[in-house]
């Protein structure tokens, strides 16, 4: 249970937002309970109204790399705002930008700023069909890509050929463009490519999704997807807004080898400031307006303030070499769960890419989301809510990933290990 005074705050939120938040799942509404309202966060903590906190492992759903209000980003801020917080003109900070992505990651020869990873894989959708001139675009069931009309789509009864809204308000005949498919099933792609390859302007996947959890693709299974676009012509979109510049410095097209055409950003790149961008192959990307025929724009795209955030983060990261040292805190905290694990005689699954991971409450192997909403979520929730207790945060949620950070100390893991340990006793 929440204190009283975040319980306080979040009655007055409900009277003014829908749901008493400006995004769902921060209401706490997956794990039966109220959220707790921040005062502030630093580091690894993270301090709600009622003056208690948590060990944090939501990280604000990836851009904490370095933890929350790291001195080198926040002095950026301070120093970056006293010369203007926003031009609507080109400034150099979008340059610099811009090269660090097209130097970091391998797909990006051009890449576009934009606000919102939602904005990033919409305009990368849009170029996609532009590009080709085709309309249908796959994506899969459980990788979430932000809140597009034509990403809201889920398998429906027409699987291999159309979608179904996944939300009101989504028109079938938006939803009718997306076909809808299972991850890590090869043969479900080839089988809808036979029928209709020439129409497949796009292909859009999380490579390692996280959004179902977090979710590892089987041995083959990206190329597989590379190179079925590459034989019929279809762009193949990596989303790696959320394991972009967090799983390695060029993202899991680093690690995997797998070069997609575009690749979609965010999170990371903005040092918690609003930022996505999209980018890819130069002859692609210049079908772009004012180049090209496809239009995309955006009031605050390469907004100064946001940029100079985002640059100082990934170039800490960098000095840092911070993705061997996640790396390592992350193989700590799965030693540990696994070590809890044994002890208690579960065989629960738990998968890990460097400082993302889930914890699944099924013994079921993960393949894709259909195992993981197979999990055991009312033992997730009583799990969620004795950690939160204890002063551990992690995603109020069993479909999403958890996110260490450069902040967190061995001891923060050992502390939130002890607490899984008392957590375990109440699944
Ligand atoms: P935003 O529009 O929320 O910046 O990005 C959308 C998006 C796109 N692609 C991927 C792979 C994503 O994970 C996201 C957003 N991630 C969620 C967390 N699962 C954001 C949290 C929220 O919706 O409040």
């Amino acid at each position: 249970m929440v204190g009283p005074t975040s319980q306080k705050l979040f009655a007055k939120a409900k009277t003014l937002i829908p749901g008493g938040v400006n995004s769902p799942v921060r209401s706490f509404k997956n794990v039966d309970g109220d959220p707790f309202f921040v005062r502030s966060a630093h580091g690894s903590r993270i301090t709600d109204v009622d003056g208690k906190t948590y060990i944090d492992y939501v990280g604000t759903w990836g851009p904490a790399i370095l933890g929350h209000a790291p001195l080198v980003v926040t002095q950026t801020i301070h120093e970056v705002a006293k010369s203007g917080v926003s031009f609507g003109a080109p400034c150099p900070w979008e340059i610099e930008m811009a090269q660090t992505i097209v130097d970091w990651v391998p797909s990006v020869e051009k890449v576009r700023m934009t606000s919102s990873g939602t904005e990033a894989t919409m305009s990368a959708i849009r170029l996609a069909r532009g590009y080709t001139g085709r309309d249908k675009i796959i994506k899969f069931n459980g990788c979430y890509h932000g809140h597009v009309d034509h990403l809201l789509v889920a398998a429906g009864s027409g699987a291999l050929t159309h979608g179904e809204p996944d939300s009101a308000g989504v028109p079938k005949a938006f939803a009718g463009e997306t076909i809808c498919l299972p991850f890590n099933k090869p043969e479900a792609v080839a089988e809808v490519f036979e029928k209709m390859g020439e129409q497949i302007a796009a292909i859009i996947v999380e490579p390692y999704p996280g959004n179902a959890g977090f979710i590892i693709p089987q041995e083959g299974y990206l190329q597989f997807l590379k190179d079925i676009c590459a034989k019929y012509g279809t762009i193949l979109i990596f989303d790696e807004v959320m394991t972009g510049f967090r799983v390695a410095k060029g993202g899991v097209q680093e690690i995997t080898g797998v070069i997609p055409d575009m690749t979609c950003l965010g999170k990371v790149i903005g040092g918690g400031l609003p930022v996505g961008a999209f980018g890819g192959k130069a002859e692609i990307m210049d079908h772009l307006a004012p180049l090209g025929p496809v239009y995309q724009a955006g009031t605050l795209s390469g907004n100064p303030l946001a940029l100079a955030a985002g640059l100082a983060q990934l170039k800490e990261l960098d000095r840092k070499h911070g993705w061997a040292e996640l790396d390592v805190l992350g193989a700590r905290l799965e030693a540990g769960i696994r070590g809890i694990l044994k002890e208690k005689g579960l065989d629960f699954q738990f998968n890990r890419l460097g400082s993302m991971f889930c914890l699944f409450f099924t013994e079921n192997k993960i393949i894709n989301v259909d195992d993981a909403t197979g999990a055991d979520a009312a033992a997730f929730r009583r799990y969620f809510a004795a950690l939160l207790e204890d002063g551990v945060f992690i995603a109020p949620s069993p479909y999403e990933a958890g996110f260490l950070s450069l902040a967190h100390s061995t001891g923060d893991i050992d502390d939130t290990l002890d607490a899984m340990t008392k957590a375990m006793k109440v699944v």
